[in-house]
């Protein structure tokens, strides 16, 4: 069980409920930034709860955090809990100061400020610590940097804070204020182990087009061996029995990869773990280090097997280069995994058929397929908002929330008919050669009436 305490100045709230999500299988972790938060409210003397909805509802949150009578309550906002973290706060109002931030809320300030007092932009360490203290204390806070608020009609957004820019001058995240054994039964459960998460890195210089930098920007920041290497054996010893580094990417600096794994080997921590790469700086000297140091796998995010479409999308690397990246990652006894996307703003019949089809015979582990997401702020919601003239998206819960050329129907089949023909080769081997060739004909000619 989490440490749970009677009462907080500060309640932070993950409006995240398993039991509302669509998804049947999905990887689940302690919201980390939450946790960073907290963990830094308390080293300046703010005594703090964390709030997780995941195994709750949102009954419970509201309940838990009226008992504790917090003076300030903080949200976590990304695209998919936007909804849920508007309506606690509706709830809540009038009982506590109420503030939000998080990925979306920071992309999107003004869609929260007719319900939460302040949004506070990007990385939150510090301008929530200044904030509650001024809150708590009764002061005025116009002037802390990087928040947004409301003057009646006007709202007004200060001038953005500037990022830590030594990781390891914050305390690392709070594990202990989340209910670490919910997460790994349900871990177990789904996929046989018990897995956490490490953060060793903030932000990406990539421009990816759909994607969301709006918290931790262009610039990579790490955080030192030593530190994570003891939050490797934090996560050990609260029962984890493996690491997923959430990390943006993992391998972007090779000399820091190096250096970690290097520090792994020496450290003699012995833990699995996985981490996302990118398919243009891996190479089988990084990667054997790396297994040597307990890497179990790695996630590519290629998202497209078109040359045409991973151009719209600003990857910066071939389908060529892709596969390449895959034959040198399992010549090291790598597990290799790939997301990938269909019906993305650019995509046609003919790269959503080679995308599905090529991905599913490819010797990946694993395969995920996803209907992009038009996050606010990226460069696909400016392109869509110019190719088709639309400004606001129907639903923020929905997956494809613009008109597309694709009906939602025809876009689940593709991921249907890859995730199936990727199970079949897996499962039947050449044996099935005949069964699975036969469906991928069905589907494809499917595709096409759809
Ligand atoms: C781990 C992760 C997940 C995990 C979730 C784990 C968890 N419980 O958080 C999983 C794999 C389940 C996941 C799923 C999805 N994710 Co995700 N995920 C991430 C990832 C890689 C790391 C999150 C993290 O821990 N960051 C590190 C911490 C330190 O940062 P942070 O969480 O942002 O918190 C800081 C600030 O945001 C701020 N802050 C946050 N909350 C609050 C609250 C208050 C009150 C304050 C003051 C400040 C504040 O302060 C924190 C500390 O500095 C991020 C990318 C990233 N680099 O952050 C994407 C990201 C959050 N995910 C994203 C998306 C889109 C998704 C999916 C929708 C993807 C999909 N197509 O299915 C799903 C949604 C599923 C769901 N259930 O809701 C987007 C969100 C974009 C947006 N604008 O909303 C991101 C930003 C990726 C991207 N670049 O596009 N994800
Ligand atoms: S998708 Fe990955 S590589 Fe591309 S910009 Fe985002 S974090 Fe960077």
């Amino acid at each position: 069980m989490a440490h749970e305490i009677e009462r907080a100045d500060v309640a932070l709230v993950y409006p995240f409920f398993l039991s509302e999500s669509g998804r049947k299988r999905q990887y689940l972790y302690p919201q980390l930034g939450l946790g960073s938060i907290a963990a830094y409210l308390k080293s300046q003397g703010i005594t703090v709860a964390l709030v997780d909805g995941t195994f709750s509802t949102r009954d419970a949150v509201v309940d838990r955090v009226r008992r504790l009578r917090p003076g300030v309550v903080g949200v976590y906002s990304k695209i998919t809990v936007a909804e849920p973290a508007i309506d606690i706060a509706r709830r809540l109002k009038g009982e506590a100061r109420l503030v939000v931030g998080g990925p979306h809320a920071t992309s999107t300030p003004k869609d929260f400020l007719d319900d939460f007092e302040v949004v506070v932009h990007g990385e939150g360490e510090i301008t929530m610590a200044e904030l509650a203290a001024r809150m708590l204390n009764g002061k005025p806070y116009g002037d802390v940097a990087g928040i947004s608020y409301r003057t009646g009609d006007a709202v007004t957004r200060n001038p953005g804070r500037p990022l830590v820019a030594d990781l390891d001058s914050l305390p690392a995240p709070d594990r202990g204020l989340f209910e670490n054994e919910r997460y790994q039964s349900r871990s177990l459960k789904e996929f046989g182990f018990k897995s956490g998460s490490i953060i060793t890195a903030r932000g990406c210089p990539y421009q990816c087009e759909y994607c969301s930098k709006t918290v931790f920007g262009d610039t990579y920041r790490t955080v030192s061996a030593d530190r994570v290497i003891e939050e490797m054996r934090e996560v050990t010893a609260l029962g984890y029995q493996e690491i997923w580094f959430a990390d943006d990417v993992f391998s972007l600096k090779r000399s820091r990869t190096i250096d970690l794994c290097e520090a792994m080997v020496r450290s003699g921590v012995k833990i699995p773990w996985t981490c996302l790469c990118r398919v243009d700086n891996v190479d089988r000297e990084m990667l054997l280090l790396m297994k040597a140091a307990g890497c179990r796998g790695v996630i590519f995010g290629i998202e497209s097997l078109s040359d045409d479409v991973l151009g719209l999308m600003n990857k910066r690397f071939t389908a060529e280069q892709a596969i390449r990246a895959l034959e040198v990652a399992r010549s090291t006894g790598l597990e290799v995994s790939s997301y990938f996307m269909v019906g993305y703003l650019g995509d046609t019949r003919e790269s959503i058929r080679k995308t599905v089809n090529m991905s599913s015979s490819l010797p990946f582990h694993s395969v995920q397929y996803a209907i992009p997401k038009p996050l606010a702020g990226t460069g696909l919601a400016k392109r869509l908002e110019s190719e088709l003239g639309i400004a606001k998206w129907r639903n923020w819960q929905s997956t494809l929330t613009w008109k597309s050329k694709f009906s939602q129907r025809m876009l689940r089949v593709a991921i249907t008919k890859g995730d199936t023909q990727f199970r079949l080769r897996r499962r039947l081997g050449s044996r099935g050669r005949v069964i699975t060739e036969l469906y991928r004909r069905v589907t494809d000619r499917l595709l096409d009436l759809l």
